[in-house]
């Protein structure tokens, strides 16, 4: 079989691009390892940019978005007892949208079959091969039965585990990496969130984040270990800590999705190799303390969606040479600022009394000062393309 755009993975990414070539009379086939059932039940993200609503509106899938995602103008930040709250609609004019990334995936497939455009779920063994060459081909095998697909170029949207990034010559790619000594422990439940606004908590128990995915449903988390037992956390054990963090008087309710998150920061560079390229988590990943993760796989494909737009209009192979760059300089900015939250909000083992206090009076800073309130707004409501 052939195409023009062989996507491998239907994550946020791969879905997103394939939706913006089909805007753009670009054929693509995504080819995806799990079922609809589980991409549509898999609980991540839950924070739009203002700009990624934008580009998921422009992409013709922002109905149910609009209507119901949460528009936030601001969040709070928690310590030493208190609330205070970072007014984005103030400092930056934006506000971000509170709408978890299981619908946005859910909005994206529908669109796809809809338009009948090639969605392939529970494909095995996908291989990558000829990327250094003008006939790049992916094998996988689809219902038992081996398949080729020729095209022109590769978009690796596989997340961290995926077969594509692997699939370059090492010799050819440069790794960053931080492993961060805890991890986050998220619930999510039927629980009337107890705040309208998400609060992130930075206490001597360790961090705490209180955010919701409706008027009923709340998403919190806690800073644990890394190998954390969820059997040593039964619900009752993970309310009374939430509330200790966040000193609100939250509202519990069943917890319908309970899980341990690893917390790294990882690049690769470049994020390219011949024709195969990687966008979203294939390439990078962030800890999600600044609510980055999918916003950036996002901004990754609205660059690499406009660059083969320009190579199939005009053949200009400009803006996919420059491809890697261009993400690189917003994927390193947006690097700095996830880490930064994390180390400004987590409660580090390794930690004296100086660096305690020291923390606090950065948090202190932030909610005294316009300018440092300002500098964390328009990193969270999403630097400009
Ligand atoms: P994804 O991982 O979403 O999608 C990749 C797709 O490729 C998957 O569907 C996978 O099944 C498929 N695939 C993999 N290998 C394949 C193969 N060999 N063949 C075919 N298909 C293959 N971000 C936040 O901001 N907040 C959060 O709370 C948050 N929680 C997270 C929790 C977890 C456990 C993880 C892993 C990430 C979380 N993130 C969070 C970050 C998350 O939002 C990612 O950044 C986002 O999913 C990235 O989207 P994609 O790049 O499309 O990758
Ligand atoms: C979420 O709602 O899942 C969420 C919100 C903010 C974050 C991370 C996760 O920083």
């Amino acid at each position: 079989m052939r195409t023009q755009v062989a996507i491998i993975g239907a994550g946020p990414a791969g879905l997103l691009l394939a939706q913006l070539l089909h805007q753009r009379g670009i054929e693509s086939v995504v080819l995806e390892a799990r079922s609809r059932e589980y991409l549509e039940s898999r609980v991540r993200a839950g924070v739009l940019e203002h700009q990624s609503v934008d580009i998921l509106r422009e992409a013709g899938v922002g109905e149910r978005m609009m209507r119901d995602g949460l528009s936030h103008p601001g969040i709070f930040l928690h310590f030493k007892g208190r609330n205070h709250h970072i007014d984005f609609a103030d400092l930056t004019g934006k506000s971000v949208m509170i709408y978890g990334q299981q619908e946005v995936v859910r909005d994206l497939i529908e669109a796809r079959l809809a338009a009948q455009q090639p969605l392939h779920f529970e494909v095995e063994d996908v291989r990558v091969s000829d990327f250094d060459s003008a006939r790049p081909k992916v094998r996988y095998r689809l219902g038992g039965h081996e398949q080729t697909l020729e095209c022109d170029f590769i978009a690796g949207c596989d997340g961290f585990h995926g077969i594509c990034r692997p699939s370059i010559p090492a010799q050819q790619l440069t790794v960053y990496e931080r492993v961060y000594p805890f991890a986050w422990l998220g619930i999510l439940a039927e629980a009337p969130p107890a705040s309208h606004e998400l609060i992130y908590a930075n206490d001597s128990r360790g961090f705490a984040l209180l955010s919701m995915r409706s008027p009923t449903v709340s998403r919190l988390y806690l800073q644990c270990l890394p190998e954390e037992d969820l059997a040593r956390w039964p619900d009752d054990r993970v309310w009374s800590e939430l509330q200790a963090r966040l000193g609100s008087q939250l509202t519990t309710g069943p917890v319908l999705q309970k899980s341990v998150t690893p917390m790294r920061s990882f690049v690769t560079e470049p994020m390219s190799s011949g024709r195969l390229f990687l966008a979203g988590d294939a390439a990078h990943i962030v800890p999600p303390t600044g609510a980055k993760g999918m916003n950036l796989a996002i901004a990754d494909v609205q660059v690499l969606g406009q660059a083969l737009e320009r190579y199939y209009r005009s053949g200009s192979e400009e803006a996919l040479m420059a491809y890697s760059a261009t993400c690189l300089q917003r994927v390193w900015k947006v690097q700095r600022f996830s880490w930064w939250m994390t180390a400004l909000l987590h409660r580090f083992d390794t930690d004296n009394a100086f660096d305690k206090r020291r923390q606090l009076a950065e948090l202190e800073y932030i909610v005294s000062s316009r300018a440092a309130a300002q500098t964390l707004a328009e990193n969270y409501v999403g630097l400009p393309l």
